[in-house]
């Protein structure tokens, strides 16, 4: 007999979490309170054990890596700039996609000096140059990405693009797809373990209703 055992998901606030609430009702794991009203930052869910604790998207792997979270649901894009070893990656929700691109300004000046290249993905950027045999100087942004070109801090960007609108607004354009975004699950490699029984059907149901 399974027993029940305390499960922690971390999830992305934003829209990540939007996404993730109908993949977890299909789970029958809805919290207690709407994420979007309460200030708790740890929510009860209508399976007794099961919690959800919302967190920002650059912290969920570390909180599921250290175990304080069991399973985790985020951007791959932040999956792939923290790099960690201790986390399995088993599912694609196909949640929150987008692209994540080398973006432009629609015309430009000839640069005669080395590119310049702004972004919040930094190890990305630099992973993406080198396959290239690229040298190019990689400026760290925490957030609009899109101001650097214009104000001459950069010639180029890398961030995230779904409908393209806010690159257009900023007289930017997609130059190149670095690769596609989505959502995965991750889980903590000691919890997969040792709640075998609890996360193996989750998974399973997770993954027919993405249709994996
Ligand atoms: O504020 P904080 O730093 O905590 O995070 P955030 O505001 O970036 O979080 P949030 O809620 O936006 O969610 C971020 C996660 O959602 C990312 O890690 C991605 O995995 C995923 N995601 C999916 C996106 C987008 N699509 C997206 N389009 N995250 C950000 N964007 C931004 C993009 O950076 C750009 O500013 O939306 C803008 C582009 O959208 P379009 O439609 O104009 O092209
Ligand atoms: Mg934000």
């Amino acid at each position: 007999m399974s027993k029940t055992q305390n499960l922690m998901i971390a999830v992305s606030k934003g829209r990540i979490l939007a996404e993730s609430l109908p993949l977890l009702a299909g789970l029958d794991i809805r919290p207690l309170e709407d994420p979007a009203l309460t200030r708790k930052l740890i929510l009860e869910t209508t399976q007794p054990g099961i919690k959800l604790v919302i967190v920002r998207a650059t912290d969920v792997p570390t909180y599921v890596e250290y175990g304080a979270a069991d399973m985790g649901i985020v951007g791959k894009d932040v999956l792939l700039e923290y790099g960690g070893k201790g986390l399995y990656e088993p599912l694609d929700l196909k949640i929150a996609r987008c692209r994540m691109v080398l973006a432009g300004p629609k015309k430009e000046q000839q640069i005669n000096r080395r590119l310049r290249v702004a972004t919040k993905y930094t190890r990305t950027t630099r992973d993406y140059f080198a396959t290239q045999g690229k040298q190019v100087e990689i400026i760290k942004l925490y957030g609009s990405m899109e101001l650097a070109p214009i104000l001459g801090l950069a010639d180029r960007i890398v961030d995230l693009v779904d409908t393209g609108n806010t690159l257009k607004a900023n007289g930017l354009v997609p130059l190149e797809t670095i690769t596609d975004i989505s959502s995965r699950l991750i889980v903590n490699t000691a919890a997969m373990k040792m709640k075998h029984e609890q996360i193996k059907p989750m998974l399973e149901r997770l993954a027919r209703q993405v249709g994996q």
